[in-house]
């Protein structure tokens, strides 16, 4: 059988703080466990010259392991994604995001449980066995109780966290799901779940913690909390 291998899809915006030590602990891990990986980071011009970070960090780890496919301006998380898979050479994709609140020690989890029960989708879960969310208040613990509440009730997706974004899916699962997909934000992570059970993927789950971010700013306000109401409304009319 042919050997796996894992790309990372690492999109980044102002994360000059938390990407060094992303990488750091992501070469660590991949290492200990000898898988093979690659990590591709998608910057789309941050002011914080994220990306002269990252050249450097290529120069450390080499160009087979650390890919730059940065793009000049901030289009969105969504197609950062899009952009990202063009350029994977893995047959396998890991999303994660850049700010530390996703864990890479949990990566040889999602990959052993994909493994084990040959499935197609791993999520990783904050809402179920030792899972769980630090470093966020009362009010974003229950913005995001209550999306995924209402979420299951509409949509019934048979996973305990949908908005989460810490994934492994096998390539071409990935690259359907995303050509299927209509929405853009936060529904984005949650239509590809509802989209795969259309599908008929298998997914499974593994429990992550889940750290808020130290460095860097937050960008959940009211806008956000309208546009994902939004989006489950339509996800629950078209499906
Ligand atoms: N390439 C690219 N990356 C982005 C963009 N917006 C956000 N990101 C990155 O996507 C990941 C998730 O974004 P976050 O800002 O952490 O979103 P969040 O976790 O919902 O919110 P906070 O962590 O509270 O700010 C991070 O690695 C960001 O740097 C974008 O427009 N383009
Ligand atoms: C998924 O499975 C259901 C029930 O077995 C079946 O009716 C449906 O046609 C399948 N969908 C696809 C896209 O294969
Ligand atoms: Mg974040």
């Amino acid at each position: 059988m042919a050997r796996n291998k894992y790309s990372v899809l690492l999109p980044t915006y102002n994360e000059r703080e938390n990407l060094p030590f992303i990488i750091w602990l992501l070469v660590k891990h991949f290492s200990e466990s000898g898988i093979d990986y690659e990590v591709i980071i998608i910057d789309d011009g941050s002011p914080d010259g994220t990306l002269q970070v990252a050249e450097e960090l290529q120069r450390i780890y080499g160009k087979d392991k650390i890919v730059l496919r940065p793009r000049g301006q901030k289009l969105g998380l969504g197609t950062a994604y899009v952009h990202g898979i063009k350029h994977a050479t893995g047959n396998f994709i890991i999303i994660m995001d850049a700010d530390m609140s996703h864990h890479p020690k949990f990566i040889p989890e999602l990959i052993k449980k994909q493994e084990t029960e040959n499935l197609d989708i791993v999520t990783g879960t904050r809402y179920s066995g030792d899972g769980g969310v630090f470093g966020w208040d009362l009010k974003r613990k229950c913005i995001s109780r209550v999306a995924n509440f209402i979420t299951q009730m509409l949509l019934r997706p048979g996973v305990s966290d949908l908005t989460g974004s810490f994934r492994l899916y096998r390539k071409e699962v990935l690259q359907k799901l995303i050509d299927a997909c209509v929405s853009k934000g936060y529904v984005f992570q949650m239509e590809m779940i509802v989209r795969a059970r259309q599908f008929n993927y298998t997914i499974g789950e593994v429990p992550i913690s889940f750290v808020d971010r130290v460095y860097g700013e937050s960008k959940l306000g009211g806008q956000e909390i309208v546009d994902f109401l939004k989006g489950i409304l339509y996800l629950f009319a078209t499906t």
